[in-house]
């Protein structure tokens, strides 16, 4: 650390020259984060000094908070679900694993996944020390519930649907999971983390959430399709019972308990979800997610047009291409500005049509891509 202090116009300059290295939004199309909405930002700067670690000092950021985990509650089919506001879906789902994990009492505990699962459950396996099993995916890249059938033993604590896969944007057939860890006695918990926004937003109904009887816990990111400002993840549960392994003492606080896994915590962040939540409603996210997927078609259907097939037609605002000579083109992209991603098997070129993109530049990207194919 430099010993006298520079003044506060060089040390802002320094920031402005590290912000112009980072990326805009405006050609990234492999991120499941967006610009958040200037509701949320302002929300945000609003409670900056907020520590919901030791809510006993800020009882109006914790009332916030309960009022966003109710509103998040009933968007995903239970408004009187409990649960806390986490720093994003990594955290939510090492905490409904560990609730799994506290409340099963396996000597060798494993949990059952869909291959399609996010890297966050191989760090769950390590931390939780549970045994991740991974089962496979059918042809449109659901998870196959006989292979998951499969791979339940004695040890079986829990079983993971994915709402909005990481990669492919597909929903888990969740009332077959339900059915299969009711019959077992199994948890059942929803990575929702992207979908969570998207799929009650969409003109088909799709059944995911604790409108499903077996559905234990749920993940869903404000961070993400939410629109609000990071970190903010949804870690739900429909039972408040569920909250108690978490629990632990704090007796020098100026609350007792605690159950979120780090201490301090965000308040602006849940200020900013509350804000931006209450600012747009349900009207508000159907229009954006609307937008989101006509860009999406409108990906598929430009593609096609040159003969890039999905690999599946796309469920929400994620799409997998498959598109040739994927690193050639993919590296052509990036010179030109595009930053896209990819799905481990089979390779495709991944794309997340989020808020940030536009419809011009849709266009543009099709043209490009048309370009660096031929
Ligand atoms: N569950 C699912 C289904 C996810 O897609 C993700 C993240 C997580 C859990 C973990 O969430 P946190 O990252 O909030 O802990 N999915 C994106 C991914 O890893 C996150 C992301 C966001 C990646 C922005 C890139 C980016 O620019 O691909």
């Amino acid at each position: 650390m430099n010993r006298k202090g520079l003044p506060e116009d060089e040390v802002f300059s320094i920031l402005d020259r590290a912000l112009q290295k980072d990326r805009s939004y405006d050609k990234v199309l492999n991120a499941m984060c967006t610009r958040p909405h200037p509701v949320a930002v302002k929300a945000h700067m609003q409670f900056i000094e907020a520590n919901l670690g030791d809510s006993g000092l800020f009882p109006g950021t914790r009332e916030l908070e309960e009022k966003v985990v109710s509103i998040l509650g009933e968007l995903m089919g239970d408004r009187n679900a409990c649960g806390y506001i986490s720093t994003g879906g990594t955290e939510s789902n090492i905490q409904a694993l560990r609730t799994a994990r506290n409340l099963k009492h396996k000597k060798h505990p494993n949990v059952v996944l869909p291959e399609s699962a996010h890297f966050s459950f191989d760090k769950i396996a390590d931390i939780l020390g549970i045994e991740i099993r991974k089962a496979q995916l059918d042809s449109e890249f659901k998870v196959d519930t006989g292979s998951v059938e499969n791979l339940i033993d004695d040890n079986t604590i829990a079983l993971v649907g994915i709402a909005g896969s990481t990669e492919f944007g597909q929903v888990d057939p969740i009332n077959e999971l339900s059915d299969i860890a009711l019959s077992h006695d199994l948890f059942l918990h929803v990575d929702a983390a992207f979908g969570g926004f998207v799929i009650p937003f969409l003109d088909k109904k799709i059944d995911f959430n604790f409108s499903v009887n077996g559905v234990t816990s749920i993940t869903i990111d404000p961070h993400k399709m939410g629109l609000s400002t990071i970190p903010a993840g949804g870690l739900l549960f429909r039972e408040e019972a569920c909250l108690l392994p978490l629990e632990i003492d704090t007796p020098y606080l100026t609350i007792r308990k605690q159950y979120s896994l780090t201490g301090t915590r965000s308040g602006a962040a849940v200020a900013a979800a509350y804000a931006v939540m209450t600012h747009l409603g349900r009207d508000g996210y159907r229009m954006i997610v609307n937008r989101c997927m006509r860009m999406t078609h409108r990906i598929v259907q430009g593609a096609k047009e040159f003969g890039v097939e999905p690999l599946t037609e796309p469920m929400m605002n994620v799409v997998a291409l498959d598109v040739p000579y994927i690193d050639t083109v993919r590296k052509k992209l990036h010179e030109k500005g595009w930053m896209t991603s990819v799905t481990r098997k089979p390779r495709a070129m991944r794309l997340i049509l989020m808020p940030h993109m536009t419809e011009e530049n849709i266009e543009v990207f099709l043209s490009d891509l048309r370009d660096c194919i031929s």
